[in-house]
C-alpha cells in the first residue's frame, strides 16, 4: 500500500487512490464489460504491446507561469491547486497563451527519433482548460490568441510520421461549476455542483475528442475524488468502447476498469502479474508541466535502463515532456531523447514486440524475449567476463545485437549457461546480447544461501508471490496484501544449520491495525501480531522469534493469519540470523 504522498509542489494525493491509479489490476474481475473475446482483446492491444515506448506531453496554461508564483518555484500543472489562485485570476492566463513556436511536425519528429511509437497529450488537465476548440465550453483554446487547433495539428503530424496519436483527459475539473469537489478558490463557479450534469459535459468532451481526433488511447486521470463513482467509471468505459471499439482505455477511468495499469514514477519490481498490461509513466525531470527552474533531468543511462526494465517485466514506458508556453519542447529533453534514439536505432529489436523475461532477476542486467531469441541486456559486466544465464535448455548461438557476425562462446554448466563476453562492451548504458534458444527455456529458480556470517536476508523483490501480493515502491516492498490468499515465499538452502532469530522489516499504517501473520520454514511455524507504525512507508524491524533449521533445502513462507483490515503489512525483508551471533 502507498502512504499519502506529498508530491513536490503538489497537494496530498489520497493513498489508496494513488495506489489504484498506479497499479491495481487494470481490469475489474468478472466478464469483460463489452463482450470482447480474449482474441479480440489481444488484437486490440497488439500495437500497444508491441510499441513499448511512448511520449507523454503535459501542455496547457500552466506553462505560462512555468512553475513560478510569489516566493515559490516548484509549481507546475497543479499550479491552480498549489497556489490556490482565484480562478478568475487564473483565467487571465488564457489571453496570454499564444504558442507561436508550436510545430507539431517537430514535436512528433522528436518522439519518432527517440524510438517512441505513440504520443499521449493532455487534451484537458485538472484545471479544466481544453487545448482544443470545444463546442461545450469557452474555457478552451478558443479563448486564446492562438486561433489554431493543436490537437488536430498533432494528430495529423502523427499520422504523417507513423506515430499513434493518443489523448490524456482529466476527469477531475477544478474549473467546472458542476465538478463535485468545489474548490474554495473557484470564485467563478456558482450554484450547487451537479455530477450528472458534469458527467454529461465530460462525456460530451471526450466524444468531441474521439470523433474529431480519433485517439488510439484515451488516457484518463484525476479519477480519485469521491464524486467519480465506479458506476460512472463503468458507464464511461462502456460508452467509449461503443463509440470506438478499437479504443484502448487506461485504468484511471476508475472503478477498477480499464485495459492497462498505470504505475507512476515507478516500475513495479515484477510487473503487475501475469497477463496484466501496464505502462509506467515518468517525468524526464521532476515535473510533468513545464517548470523553468527544474533542471533535475534524468540521465540517458537512466532512461534507457528504465525502458529496458519496463520491457523486461512486460510493460510499456511513457516518458514525459513539458513544452513551454511558446510551444517548444525543452532542449534538455530533446537532447536526451536524441541519445536514447541512437541506442534504439541499434537495439530497438530488443524492445519492440518483446515479452517479459523468463527469469525472476539477473545480477548483471535484464532480459527481454521474442520467440526463440533472448535479448540479454548487460548493465554491468561480471568480473569473470562471463554472463551466467540461469537456465536449463540449449542456446544454439550468442552474439552482440550490434555485431551478429561475431559468435560468442557458450557453455552449459550446472547453474546455467555461461556466455563469454567480449573484452569490452560496446555500450556502457546497455549492451545487448542475443541468445538464440532451441526448445524451452527452463529458468533455474533462485535459491538463497547463507552469507559468510551465516545470516540470510530475504528481500521483497526476490519473493515468489501468490494471491495478489505485489512488489511496489523503491526500495521495493511487498504490498497489496489484502486477502488471506496472499503469500510470499523464498526457496533457500541451509549449509550451516542451527537456531536462527527471524526479523521482519515492515510498515503497517494505523488504518490497518491488528495484522496477524504466520511464518513457516520447513516444519517450523512462527505466528505474531504486528504493531502499527506511522504509515505504509514508515518501517520498523521486529523480532518474530527463533527457529531451529536443519541442513538442506527449505522454503520460508509468510501469509496472513486472518483477513487484514486493509493490508497485512508492507514487508521489505525477512532476515535469519544465527542465534549465537
Ligand atoms: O495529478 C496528475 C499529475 O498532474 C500528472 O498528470 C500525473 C501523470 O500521470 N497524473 C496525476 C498524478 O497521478
Amino acid at each position: 500500500m502507498r502512504s499519502a504522498l506529498t508530491r513536490k509542489g503538489r497537494g496530498m494525493i489520497p493513498a489508496l487512490a494513488l495506489a489504484l491509479a498506479c497499479g491495481f489490476s487494470a481490469r475489474a474481475e468478472g466478464p469483460p464489460l463489452v463482450g470482447e473475446t480474449p482474441a479480440q482483446h489481444d488484437a486490440r492491444m497488439a500495437w500497444w504491446r508491441d510499441a513499448r515506448f511512448g511520449m507523454f506531453i503535459h501542455w496547457g496554461l500552466y506553462a505560462i507561469p512555468a512553475g513560478v508564483y510569489k516566493d515559490r518555484t516548484d509549481h507546475a500543472e497543479w499550479f491552480l491547486e498549489t497556489t490556490r489562485m482565484p480562478v478568475s485570476e487564473y483565467e487571465k492566463f488564457a489571453a496570454q497563451f499564444n504558442p507561436v513556436k508550436f510545430n507539431a511536425d517537430e514535436w512528433v519528429a522528436v518522439a519518432r527519433n527517440a524510438g517512441m511509437k505513440y504520443i499521449v497529450i493532455t487534451s484537458k488537465h485538472h484545471d479544466g482548460f481544453a487545448i482544443f476548440p470545444s463546442k461545450l465550453t469557452d474555457w478552451c483554446i478558443k479563448s486564446t490568441p492562438f486561433h489554431r487547433d493543436p490537437l488536430k495539428e498533432l494528430a495529423e503530424a502523427c499520422k504523417k510520421q507513423g506515430i499513434k496519436f493518443c489523448t490524456y483527459h482529466s476527469i477531475m475539473d477544478w474549473h467546472h461549476p458542476d465538478w463535485g469537489v468545489r474548490r474554495a478558490w473557484n470564485d467563478r463557479a456558482t450554484g450547487t455542483p451537479d455530477m450528472n450534469r458534469f458527467t454529461e459535459f465530460l462525456k460530451g468532451q471526450v466524444t468531441e475528442i474521439v470523433k474529431n481526433y480519433h485517439p488510439a488511447v484515451m488516457w484518463f486521470d484525476g479519477q480519485w475524488e469521491k464524486p467519480w463513482t465506479a458506476d460512472r467509471a463503468r458507464d464511461m468505459y462502456v460508452y467509449l468502447r461503443g463509440l470506438d471499439p478499437q479504443l484502448i482505455i487506461n485504468n484511471r477511468v476508475g472503478g477498477g476498469y480499464g485495459d492497462f495499469g498505470t504505475p507512476e514514477q515507478t516500475i513495479p519490481a515484477t510487473g503487475l502479474g501475469p497477463g496484466v498490461d501496464w505502462e509506467s509513466c515518468m517525468t524526464l525531470n521532476d515535473h510533468w508541466g513545464y517548470n523553468s527552474h527544474d533542471h533535475h533531468w534524468k540521465s540517458v543511462t537512466t532512461v534507457i535502463r528504465n525502458l529496458v526494465d519496463c520491457a523486461s517485466k512486460g510493460g510499456n514506458y511513457l516518458l514525459n515532456v513539458g513544452p513551454t508556453a511558446e510551444g517548444l519542447i525543452p532542449q534538455e529533453s530533446i537532447d536526451r531523447l536524441a541519445q536514447v534514439g541512437k541506442w534504439m536505432k541499434v537495439n530497438g529489436e530488443s524492445i519492440y514486440g518483446t515479452s517479459a523475461s523468463p527469469f525472476r532477476s539477473l545480477s548483471w542486467g535484464r532480459c527481454t524475449r521474442k520467440g526463440a531469441k533472448l535479448f540479454l541486456h548487460v548493465f554491468s559486466r561480471p568480473a569473470d567476463g562471463a554472463l551466467l544465464v540461469p537456465m536449463k535448455g540449449t542456446i544454439t548461438s550468442a552474439y552482440l545485437l550490434s555485431d551478429p557476425a561475431t559468435p560468442l562462446a557458450c557453455s552449459a554448466e550446472p547453474d546455467g549457461v555461461r556466455i563469454t563476453l567480449p573484452a569490452t562492451l560496446p555500450n556502457a548504458d546497455d549492451t545487448v546480447i542475443v541468445a538464440e534458444v532451441q526448445g524451452d527455456v527452463q529458468p533455474i529458480a533462485l535459491v538463497f544461501r547463507q552469507a559468510a556470517d551465516g545470516s540470510l536476508r530475504l528481500l521483497a523483490q526476490d519473493a515468489e508471490l501468490a494471491g495478489g501480493v505485489q512488489v511496489e515502491g523503491d526500495p521495493p516492498n511487498l504490498g497489496f496484501w489484502t486477502s488471506t490468499e496472499g503469500r510470499a515465499s523464498w526457496p533457500l538452502t541451509i549449509d550451516r544449520p542451527g537456531r536462527f532469530t527471524v526479523a521482519l522489516e515492515y510498515a503497517l499504517d494505523p488504518a490497518s491495525p491488528g495484522s496477524e501473520y504466520v511464518l513457516t520454514l520447513g516444519d517450523q511455524t512462527l505466528t505474531g501480531k504486528l504493531a502499527v507504525t506511522k504509515g505504509w512507508q514508515n518501517y520498523t524491524t521486529v523480532n518474530a522469534g527463533t527457529l531451529t533449521v536443519p541442513k538442506g533445502p527449505a522454503v520460508l513462507t509468510i501469509k496472513p493469519a486472518k483477513r487484514p483490515v486493509i493490508g497485512l503489512m508492507n514487508l521489505r525483508s525477512v532476515t535469519l540470523r544465527p542465534e549465537e551471533s
